[in-house]
């Protein structure tokens, strides 16, 4: 019954790889040292759903791999509010 698990298995894989992952660009204006850039990634990576948080203190971007059925782009830019800079939602890719 070897055979049956390892399908079983690619079965399971293959509907993980299936699972909807999100990549939001935020504009985030305010930043001015590596401080602020690490609060924000903090705020962001301790979002529920965020999978990965990249910010940019030269670009003035957040770039955010979450999945898109526990949290929206607007919860995300809520969330860099919170931590008292500007955050505006921009282009979503996939
Ligand atoms: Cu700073």
């Amino acid at each position: 019954m070897k055979l049956i698990a390892v399908i079983a298995g690619m079965a399971l894989a293959c509907g993980l790889a299936v699972a909807k992952d999100a990549t939001a660009e935020i504009k985030v204006k305010g930043m001015t040292c590596g401080s602020c850039v690490a609060t924000v990634k903090k705020a962001l990576t301790a979002t529920k759903g965020v999978k990965d948080a990249d910010v940019s203190l030269e670009k003035g971007t957040a770039t955010v791999v979450y999945e898109d059925s526990q949290v929206t782009e607007k919860q995300l830019a809520d969330a860099i509010k919170k931590t008292g800079f500007e955050a505006q939602p921009g282009k979503t890719g996939k």
